[in-house]
């Protein structure tokens, strides 16, 4: 999540400026509840200038049949995510001495398109990137991310989580940026405007379903993962992305116990003990330490009211009806 202002190329398109901040102000607006503005583009909600972004990149995007993007809500385990999918695409022989994860966070590794690259320049040098195959991350909806993927073959991975546990980690996280007190009115405004669909990447159910659908119609190019199911059989969901990612685990790789020294180095205590996490920044100025907290299934009930929860769990049950989908 991105606070600070972003770094546009100097020699930007007027044409397209033009263009882009016409679309924007004909767009239903709102404030969210801490007072900023939002812009609604094809259903969700965003902060204007990640949606400069989020125009670029669905006007300048050039996939490569091999890339790979990691979306979430956030909040869902993207963090986690992303450390898998590198440590899964980066495992050898030599187990995980001088790996990346040690040298860069998950963030660092697998970059934003519309909350770092497309916000610091709207046509960022993707040549730069030195990884193979590509991969970056995303909170758009998957009918936005799709927009400049036509019929490529590039995969996507989505992680959702349990609505009530993605709030109470929300509230921590802006309790963290703002250096405040977790305060108990900061969540109920959380959970008010959840409820009201209003937030940044927001409605998160408009959000999920277009990943849950997408997957359902396509499954060989969008996989679903839940957080639950990553924390209550790890292993089995790390060998579902690695054939999902066309890198499945050999015979003889399981024999030398790789699934579980991927999951140890990507486990929460592993993560945010290695150095690079606790002392290092964000490309938004964010200590890599705000993104690693408890990472508990089912934490809401340290912190939500009954209230609380039933009203957020009447909004989800509305929303998913019919949909096949639990979160
Ligand atoms: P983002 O969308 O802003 O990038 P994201 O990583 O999705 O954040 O969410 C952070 C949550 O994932 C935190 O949850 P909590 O507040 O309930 O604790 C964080 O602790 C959790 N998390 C981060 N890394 C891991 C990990 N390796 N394993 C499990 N949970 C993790």
């Amino acid at each position: 999540m991105n606070q600070t202002e972003p770094l546009r190329n100097i020699g930007d398109d007027d044409d397209v400026r033009t263009e882009f901040r016409s679309l924007i102000s004909s767009l239903p607006s709102d404030i969210n509840v801490q007072g900023k503005k939002l812009c609604n583009y094809q259903g969700c909600w965003y902060y204007e200038k990640n949606l400069h972004a989020v125009l670029d990149y669905q006007k300048h995007f050039k996939p490569l049949d091999t890339d790979i993007i990691l979306s979430s809500y956030p909040k869902s385990g993207t963090t986690w995510l992303k450390a898998l999918t590198v440590a899964l695409l980066h495992r050898s022989k030599d187990g995980i001495q001088s790996h990346p994860l040690t040298s860069d966070s998950p963030h660092g590794l697998v970059p934003f398109l519309e909350m770092n690259l497309y916000l610091k320049s709207s046509t960022p040098d993707l040549t730069k990137i030195s990884s193979s195959p590509r991969l970056f991350s995303t909170h758009m909806p998957l009918h936005t991310l799709r927009e400049p993927l036509k019929d490529s073959p590039c995969k996507i991975v989505y992680v959702s989580r349990n609505a009530k546990d993605v709030l109470v980690s929300l509230w921590h996280f802006r309790s963290k940026i703002e250096k405040k007190e977790a305060e108990i009115s900061s969540l109920n405004s959380i959970v008010e405007s959840f409820c009201k669909g209003v937030d940044n990447n927001g409605p998160v159910w408009d959000h999920v379903l277009s990943y849950w659908k997408g997957s359902l119609e396509d499954p060989k190019h969008v996989l679903f993962i839940r957080y639950e199911d990553l924390k209550e059989e790890p292993y089995a969901q790390v060998m579902r992305l690695a054939d999902f990612l066309g890198c499945p685990f050999t015979q003889e790789e399981i024999h030398r116990g790789s699934v579980e020294k991927i999951l140890n180095l990507c486990s929460l205590c592993n993560l945010s003990n290695l150095d690079i996490n606790k002392t290092g920044v964000s490309w938004n100025n964010m200590d890599h330490s705000i993104y690693f907290r408890k990472g508990e299934v089912d934490d809401w009930k340290n912190h939500l009211t009954t209230d609380m929860a039933n009203k957020i769990d009447m909004v989800i049950h509305e929303k998913f009806q019919g949909s096949g989908l639990k979160i």
